[in-house]
């Protein structure tokens, strides 16, 4: 594809708009995005929550997360839905809920370790959070024979937890935030979105 196909799209995924634009409004950490969403309101909104309706996703299957880690889990949320700068790492994939995905994206390391380093006492069961639980209730979760364990202990690394916990979304960057060559989940919005720039970078090199 040219390069332009790899800028300012939304991947075609179970609540991505077709098209990004503003929204007049995105819920609280998800609104450094509004001035140009594939996401909508509603989507941000269920990002917040617990058990958000997005994919019937529990984050607290091996008990409460506590709020210092769940707020990285809701950035990546927002990042995930709306951002429209993840175009150089979408691939089509053969899944029964989304007809492309994300691979491989650059995540600045600062953004990497303090997730990690938020959440290595928080509990979980398994490394890929995309795959394999047990649905039986209608959430997921933990499947026979995985049990609840540290972050630390299951994410030794934080690259362990970036990379891994979504299937490959996410490669490790060692490139820091405002470098221009890697993509932030946290930024402020004041001077625009930086991961814009992150695009361009990569589409350069890959259109
Ligand atoms: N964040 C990032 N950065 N990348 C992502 O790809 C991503 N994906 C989700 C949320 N945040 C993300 C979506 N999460 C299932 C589990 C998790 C999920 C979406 C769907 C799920 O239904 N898993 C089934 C298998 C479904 C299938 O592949 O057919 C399972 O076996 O548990």
């Amino acid at each position: 594809p040219g390069k332009d196909s790899l800028l300012n799209v939304c991947m075609d995924a179970k609540h991505h708009k077709r098209e990004p634009g503003p929204e007049g409004k995105l819920y609280e950490q998800c609104s450094p995005w509004k001035d140009n969403a594939c996401c909508t309101a509603n989507t941000t909104s269920e990002a917040h929550k617990d058990q958000s309706l997005l994919y019937n996703f529990n984050w607290k299957h091996c008990g409460v997360m506590p709020p210092k880690c769940k707020r990285h889990f809701i950035q990546d949320t927002c990042l995930y839905e709306c951002s429209p700068n993840l175009g150089p790492w979408i691939q089509q994939v053969d899944s029964s809920w989304r007809r492309e995905r994300i691979l491989h994206v650059p995540l600045c390391r600062e953004d990497c370790e303090e997730w990690w380093e938020d959440c290595k006492d928080a509990r979980t069961c398994k490394e890929n959070w995309h795959k394999g639980w047990n649905w039986a209730t209608g959430t997921n979760r933990c499947p026979w024979g995985f049990m609840c364990r540290a972050f630390r202990e299951v994410f030794p690394r934080p690259k362990d937890l970036c990379e891994k916990i979504w299937s490959g979304s996410f490669r490790y960057s060692p490139e820091r935030r405002g470098s221009g060559r890697c993509v932030q989940m946290w930024f402020d919005p004041a001077q625009g979105n930086p991961n814009a720039a992150v695009a361009r970078f990569y589409a350069e090199r890959k259109g």
